[in-house]
């Protein structure tokens, strides 16, 4: 027995019930999907990792203007920790790579990692 694609999704797809005259019918079920899952990059503070390079890295790496880097760098000197974006996961896994690769290149200890929304 054959069955086209086109019914074989519908049947994958649906439950089956008895209509009205008691013939089997079926009904299309909510396609069950999920948005996938964002992740917050974040910049950790350090006592040694210059202003300056932290600015360039939200500039060059996060694509924020001078001013915002300047606001997320303060932020993260004032309160230990702050978000340079949200991604998804492997954009973020991407970027907290590069970004530690790049701090170590340059000798400064500014950790970079990411957690989920
Ligand atoms: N606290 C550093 C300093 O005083 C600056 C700094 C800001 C370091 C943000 C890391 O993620 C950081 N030079």
């Amino acid at each position: 027995m054959f069955y086209s694609q086109q019914f074989m999704r519908a049947m994958s797809n649906s439950v089956p019930f008895n209509d009205d005259d008691n013939d089997l019918a079926v009904q299309e079920k909510k396609p069950q999907l999920k948005r996938p899952p964002l992740y917050k990059v974040l910049l950790l503070n350090d006592d040694f990792t210059p202003m300056d390079f932290v600015v360039e890295i939200l500039t060059d790496f996060f694509n924020l203007d001078y001013e915002k880097a300047t606001l997320v760098m303060l932020q993260v000197h004032h309160n230990g920790v702050g978000i340079c974006g949200t991604f998804s996961k492997d954009v973020a896994e991407t970027k907290v790579h590069l970004v530690n690769e790049y701090s170590r290149e340059n000798n400064h200890p500014l950790m970079c990692s990411m957690e989920k929304t």
